[in-house]
């Protein structure tokens, strides 16, 4: 979200030895071609390229991944502050254990479930995915995680269940920023029961392949790759099928702005800026923003017919 700039972008930041060997592993492990290409350094000076689509495996990018220090140190995370550092800081000691999700609504087998019994070892997968924010940044960043639609379909969702409702955690006592009116908290969001349950759509715990930093949505956060960063809610507690579309927190606050669907769209701009273009975190330079973030062949049929102006 674009409320006010206050500190430059980590532009340039020099990847330690030790960060580039944990992620020549991290590559390795995931099955992708290493040598020259992860070694190289970022290009500096990238006039305009095109940000690739999703290549042969939509859910591994073969982009080169933000280094981590950046991904965890730039960062949209309002309950603990709304400057791209404060929730590195203010989120150093947030309790992610013992961490309850209920998983309630348009569900056969409701439960509060403990997350560490909710997650089976063997549902856990690894995948890159870029992130494209709406104030036209980006990142790729390897996540860990289980795919949405598995864990739904264990709760058995009834024939009324049309949409699912996301909710983090609402504790001002350990964010801080719940202290302010910035946003009505809890934090919220919402898809459409279909969104939810394509392939591409990942409840994280991780990233490069160590659990999340608190900052990042510690200990399960949403990552929807074709939809703007925050559609990827933080810090779950609930997981809500409804009936109905629900309510989500940007909508709310900025409805012109900030729709329901919220896919990636170079061509529907923010009414404050374009979505033309988007500058990859660590680069200078901008990049060509993709339909869809570059997964329109996966996701595009999900909207066939609708007017993306009018359902932005
Ligand atoms: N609960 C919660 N979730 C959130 C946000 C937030 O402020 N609160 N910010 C969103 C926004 S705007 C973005 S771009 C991404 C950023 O994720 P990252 O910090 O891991 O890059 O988180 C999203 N999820
Ligand atoms: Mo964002």
């Amino acid at each position: 979200m674009l409320i006010r700039r206050t500190r430059p972008d980590p532009v340039g930041a020099i990847t330690p030895p030790e960060v580039y060997l944990q992620r020549r592993a991290f590559l390795r492990s995931a099955g992708i071609a290493t040598a020259g290409a992860v070694l190289a350094p970022a290009l500096a000076c990238r006039a305009e390229s095109q940000t690739p689509g999703t290549g042969s495996d939509p859910f591994r990018s073969n982009e080169e991944p933000t280094p981590f220090e950046d991904a965890a140190r730039y960062n949209n995370f309002y309950e603990f502050g709304t400057d791209k550092s404060d929730p590195q800081r203010n989120a150093r000691n947030f309790r992610t254990r013992p961490w309850t999700v209920s998983i309630t609504g348009e569900v056969a087998k409701p439960g509060n479930i403990d997350l560490d019994d909710l997650l089976k070892p063997h549902d856990i997968e690894e995948r890159i995915y870029r992130l494209r924010c709406v104030e036209a940044w980006s990142m790729v960043i390897p996540w860990r995680g289980i795919e949405l639609g598995k864990l739904l379909k264990r709760f058995e969702p009834t024939s009324k269940a049309k949409f699912v409702a996301f909710k983090t955690l609402l504790d001002p006592e350990q964010m801080p920023g719940q202290r302010r009116a910035v946003l009505d908290w809890p934090y919220i969001e919402g898809l459409r029961l279909d969104e939810a349950m394509h392939p591409l759509t990942l409840l994280a715990t991780g990233m490069y392949g160590q659990d999340l930093p608190n900052q990042n949505g510690a200990p399960l956060r949403l990552v929807v790759p074709w939809k703007y960063g925050f559609k990827s809610i933080k810090s779950i507690v609930e997981i809500r099928l409804t009936e109905e579309q629900p309510a989500t927190s940007w909508n709310i606050s900025a409805p012109r702005e900030y729709g329901f669907f919220s896919n990636v769209n170079p061509s529907v701009d923010h009414p404050r800026w374009s979505q033309k273009r988007e500058r990859r975190i660590g680069e200078f330079g901008k990049r060509k923003t993709l339909p869809f973030n570059g997964y329109a062949e996966q996701v595009g049929q999900l909207y066939a017919g609708m007017d993306l102006r009018k359902h932005f």
